[in-house]
Order: C-alpha cells, then structure tokens, then sequence
C-alpha cells in the first residue's frame, strides 16, 4: 500500500485511535521517566516552578520574619545570608525564567499549530537538568552548605578565601549547569516557531505570544553563555587556583561584566514573555484585535536589543569612567521608550471597550499599576547621581520587586488563570479569583512601597538586623505583617488550583471566546495537539469562523507515525513532513550523566571525565537509529 492510498483509506475514528496509539505516553511510574510530549513537559516544567516559587516564597517569609524587629535573633547571620542567597537564586533561575519557559513550551505549539515542539527528546532532557539542579540547591541549603554572597555572587567575597566550604562551589557549577535547560529550551522554541506554524500564518500573523517567546528565547542565547563562561572560571579559581577573578593578579569587576551582562537581560527574559501574555489577554478579554500589533512587535524586539546595552547601571558605584557611566544611563532611559510603546498601545486598546472583568484581567490591570511605579523609580535609579545615593539600601529591593512581581508574577498569574482550562478542561473559580486578586494586590503595595522609604532613610539591603534607635523598626513590622497578606493571596490562588482541578466548572474547548489556536482543541489537549493541522488565513484564527464551523486544515499528514508539517520561515508555506521522535529514557540518563560532570567537580577533578564518558554512552543510546531501521524496514516490505 503506498502512502497515499493510506491517507485515503483511513476514516476518521481510525485516524482518532491511531494518532491516540502513536502520540501517547507509556503510563505507569517508569513509562514517567520516558515522557517526550510537548504537553507532559510543559507542565512539568510549570509545576516544578511553582514549587520553587514557593519555597522561594518560605525563605522571603523567613527573611521577613527576622526583620520584623530591630535586634532580632531569629536567624543567625549566616543562615540570614544563606536564606536571601537562596531567595534570590530560586526566584530568578529556579521559577521565574523556567515557568515561562514551561508556558511557552505548553502553549506555543499549540498556538502555532503543530503537534509537538521541533526536538521533543531535548526538550525532556532540559526538564530533568533544571529538576537536578533545582533539587542540589535545595540539598546545599538543607545540608548548611548554602551560598551566603548573594545571587551575584561577587568576588573578591566569593572566592576561596572569603568563602572558604561548598557554598559557592554549588553556586557556579549548578547554575553552569541549570543554564543547559534554558538554553534548550530557547534553541527548541526559536526552531519550532520558526519551522512549525500552520500552514498559512506568516511571520505578521503570529500571536504576540509567541512573538515575546521568540525575543526571550533569542536573549537566552545570548545571555547565557557569557554567565555560564563566568560561573565556570569562578568555580576554577575555587577548585583549580586560576585567578581571573582574583584581585591583583586577575579582575573582580570582570565577574561583575559578565554577571550582568547576563544578569540585566535576566530581568527582560522574565518580563518579555509576561508582556506577550498581556497583549493576548487584552485581545480576548476586549474582543478585539490589540492596538499597533506592529508596534508591539517591535517594541519587543527594541527592548530585547537595549536590554543587552545597560548592564553597567547595575556597576555605577564600581568606579567606572564618567563617560561610559552617561553612555549608560541614556541607554538606561531609553529603555523606558518601547515600555511605554507597549503600555500606549494597550490603554488604546482598552479605549472605548467593555472589557470582561474576568480574574485574568484584573492580573493584567494590577500589572499596570505596579509595573508603572517600577518603571518610575527604574528611571530614577538610572541615573548616577541618585543611584549612588540608594545603592544597595532598600530603595532597590523595593524597585525589583516592583519591576519582577509586578512585571512577571501578576501578568503569570494571569496566565494562569487564562490558560489553565486548556490545561485541565475546567475553569478556576472565579470568585476565588477576585479575592486572590485583590489580597495579592493590596498584600505586594503595603510590604513593598514602604521599602522605597526605608531605603531613603537609608536601610541597607542584605542586612540581618538593623539597630533599635535607627527607628525602621515600626516600618519593617508593618511591612512583615503586610509580607504575610500577601502570601495569603498567593496562598489562596494555590488552594484554587487545587480545588478547581476537581470542581472547576467545565470549560469546553474556548472558554473566553479567545482567538488564537491553543483553543481551536479539545480542553486538555490531547497528545497529538491536533487531529488535523489548521490552516490560517488571518491574524485571529478562530474569529474568523462561527462556533462549530469547521477550520480549513491540512490532509497527508499520516497519522500512523508520530509526523507533523515544516513550514517556511517567512510565510508558513508546506515545505515537508518532519518524523518525531518518541518516547525515550535516554534523555534523563544524559542529563544525569552531565549532572555527575558538573556537580563532581566541586569534590574531584576526575568527574568531569566520568561525566563525559557516561554523557557520551548516553548520547549513543539516544541517537542509535532503531526507529529508523523498523520505519525502513516495513517501508521496503
Ligand atoms: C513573594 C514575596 C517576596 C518577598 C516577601 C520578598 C522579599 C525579599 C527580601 C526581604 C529580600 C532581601 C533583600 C535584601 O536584603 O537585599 C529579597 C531579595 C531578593 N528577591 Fe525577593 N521577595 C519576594 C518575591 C520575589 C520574587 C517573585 C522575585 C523574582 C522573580 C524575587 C527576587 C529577589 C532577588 C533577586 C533578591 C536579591 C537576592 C540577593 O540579594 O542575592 N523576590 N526579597
Ligand atoms: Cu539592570
């Protein structure tokens, strides 16, 4: 039978069962470790992220706790530094740039389309390596052998001799290493969005979504490495005795170059996906297309790009020449352009509709509140003057937080609230919803606006207790009071994850009357995505069609084998057929097998030849071509 006549033979309850057959998972607890499904790995990656969140969340409430009062001796000093340390490094490497990843690797797919992510294996591989490396952080913070020098990590206090145990050894080799996740995960997302979108939809018909996952991915590629470059020569001054970083014979302020040169971007790889996620909420929450679609994109794009051209305003006190401190700050300033682009275009939308006040928007309201302050004392803080002023005092814990949880952890709770029908098939309660929302937003205003005025009266940041007469003492306890309100929005946000998994109400495919594809499937999805891969003729799929009416699709993609279409990169016409692979352990063994590499070489300098060799066997097991062999075989037969 040739492969055509097999496309025209089967009916469509045959084509169900087959693709049903193909694309599962092995179930069972093994079959777990074997899981490759763009859907499985997203929310994976999702989950664990939560996790993190909320152990990031304890050690935030512990800080806190400790200082409520001036002189207090809840926690010993080096539990204090190891605790915000933690806090710090979990919330930037182990939730927030991991659980955008997770969104975009569940929801990019399906807004594009297609049936899986463009390498299904790597992507499985990039979930176990952030997995290890999140749960050896944890193991260093149980077992007292936690960094205490700050998620930047600066030498000189960072090096062997102000420094000396494991501590740090842990920071450079585990975030080495962590950072091989999100640099899979960014290489797949760039190749599936461009290769992948159905049939039709061309670069300008994207979802802006997608679009701020393109910019995220493409600022991991070139924001990692150089961390990755540095983390590695600091982990050899430890354990080898280089001294790149060694004042004297080397440079601490070179770790501080190569630090934010990734560390600044950071902030963006976190924000932009948050911004793709307001615009696709405001289209389905208006009903109508976003204002300046083009000017969107390209206000993402420049963010993107001036966010590679300000790390240095994070190095102002280091002494740098006048000149390239106001080459900074202007690039600084400048950023606040495209921002602004991206609000104006979103008020515009929001002119003159009646928008549904659903959970969701309200997420997506109280992120223009908060991210508007954050942005204004961003602005304040990018020049050098005032800068040197509120360096390192509360001031900038208070204008991080504003920018992170205001810039990412509103619009994500948005998201959350937005696309976990198409996760689960039911919605969370709406009810729940709103209170969440407004503990959440009253909680995150009284604990971290009075920290602006504890950092003028000059309360510097990584302290663990601060003396009686100085007077903060009033200030910190409202604000740990305040700490705890908000967790108890946070808090009830979990409980309606839990509650709705059971008794949401059920959604149905497209709950919101939403445009985009994600809800042209069944809720949840299944494995294939997709029965037949659409075909887009516009910017907003689904509202082109009447509830019921039938998007025009693709036929000849089989359905026997785990297949999906390869379109062209500019305009999304069928170029060919791409085979998937499936299920596999391999990539669980390569990522343990380079975790022993990295995480050995804080004890021995043999383990990085152990790793290789075990990554090497790993790496055969993984490409050995038995897929193929059988697809030849019954081809020829
Ligand atoms: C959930 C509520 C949160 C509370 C109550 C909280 C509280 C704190 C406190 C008290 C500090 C120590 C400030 C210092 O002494 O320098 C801190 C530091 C920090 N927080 Fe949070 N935080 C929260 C959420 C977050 C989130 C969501 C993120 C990022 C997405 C984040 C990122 C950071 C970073 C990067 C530091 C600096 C750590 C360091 O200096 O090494 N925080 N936070
Ligand atoms: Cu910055």
């Amino acid at each position: 039978m040739t492969e055509h006549e097999r496309t025209q033979v089967i009916d469509s309850s045959e084509e169900t069962r087959l693709l049903t057959e193909v694309w599962r998972s092995p179930p069972g607890f093994f079959g777990w470790f074997t899981h490759v499904n763009q859907t499985s790995i997203g929310k994976r990656f999702i989950i664990t992220g939560f996790v993190f969140f909320v152990l990031g969340g304890l050690l935030a409430a512990l800080m806190r706790i400790q200082l409520s009062a001036p002189e207090n001796n809840f926690l010993p000093p080096d539990l204090y530094n190891q605790i915000f340390t933690m806090h710090g490094i979990t919330m930037m490497f182990l939730f927030a740039v991991p659980i955008m990843e997770g969104f975009a690797i569940y929801i990019v797919p399906l807004m594009l389309g297609t049936r899986d992510m463009s390498f299904p294996r790597l992507n499985a591989f990039g979930y176990y390596v952030y997995l290890i490396a999140g749960v050896a952080m944890y193991l260093a913070l149980f077992l007292g052998m936690a960094p205490a020098v700050g998620w930047f990590a600066y030498p000189p206090l960072a090096d062997a001799r102000y420094s000396p145990g494991m501590g740090v050894d842990f920071y450079a080799t585990v975030i080495t290493f962590m950072e091989i996740s999100a640099l899979a995960a960014a290489v797949e997302l760039i190749a599936t969005i461009f290769k992948q979108r159905a049939p039709g939809m061309s670069l300008n018909r994207m979802p802006l979504f997608v679009w701020a996952v393109l910019v995220m991915s493409f600022m991991i590629v070139f924001a990692m490495p150089p961390l990755m470059v540095g983390s590695v020569m600091l982990a050899l001054d430890r354990t080898v005795g280089t001294h790149f970083f060694i004042p004297g014979a080397g440079d601490p302020l070179l770790w501080q170059h190569l630090f934010w040169f990734f560390g600044h971007p950071e902030v963006y790889i976190i924000l932009i996906p948050a911004l793709g996620m307001i615009s696709d909420i405001l289209t389905t929450f208006t009903q109508r297309p976003v204002f300046g679609y083009t000017a969107l994109v390209l206000s993402l794009v420049a963010i993107g790009f001036i966010g590679f051209g300000l790390w240095v305003h994070h190095m102002y006190t280091t002494g740098m020449p006048h000149l390239a401190s106001n080459f900074f700050t202007a690039a600084s300033s400048m950023v606040a352009i495209p921002s602004g682009v991206q609000i104006f275009c979103w008020l515009a939308t929001l002119w003159g509709t009646r928008p549904r006040f659903a959970t969701p928007l309200l997420y997506v309201l109280g992120f223009f509140f908060i991210f508007v302050i954050g942005g204004l004392s961003g602005v304040m803080v990018a020049s050098v003057p005032f800068d040197t002023q509120v360096h390192d005092t509360y001031f900038l814990v208070a204008h991080f937080h504003y920018v992170l949880i205001g810039g990412a952890v509103f619009p994500l709770f948005g998201g959350l609230y937005y696309w976990y029908p198409k996760l689960t098939g039911r919605l969370m309660n709406e009810t729940l919803g709103k209170v969440s929302f407004w503990l959440t937003f009253i909680g995150f205003n009284l604990t971290f606006f009075p920290m602006h005025y504890l950092g003028l009266q000059g309360m510097p940041r990584r302290v663990y207790t601060y003396l009686e007469p100085l007077g903060w003492g009033d200030i910190n306890l409202f604000v740990s009071l305040s700490a705890g309100l908000l967790a108890l929005g946070f808090l009830s946000s979990f409980i309606n994850i839990f509650w709705s998994l059971k008794r949401g109400e059920p959604a149905g495919d497209n709950p919101w009357h939403a445009d985009s594809l994600e809800w042209g499937t069944s809720s949840p999805p299944p494995a294939y995505n997709f029965r037949h891969i659409p075909v887009v003729i516009e910017r907003h799929p689904l509202w082109e069609y009447q509830e019921g009416q039938d998007i025009p699709v693709v036929t000849g993609i089989r359905s026997d084998r785990r297949e999906l279409l390869v379109t062209s990169l500019l305009d999304a016409h069928p170029q060919y057929r791409a085979v998937m692979p499936g299920p596999s352990v391999w990539p669980l063994l390569l990522a343990v097998a380079v975790g022993i590499g990295f995480g050995g070489f804080m004890f021995h300098n043999i383990f990085p030849v152990v790793g290789f060799v075990l990554s090497f066997i790993a790496l055969a097991g993984w490409f050995w071509p038995r897929e193929l062999t059988r697809e030849v075989r019954e081809e020829s037969s």
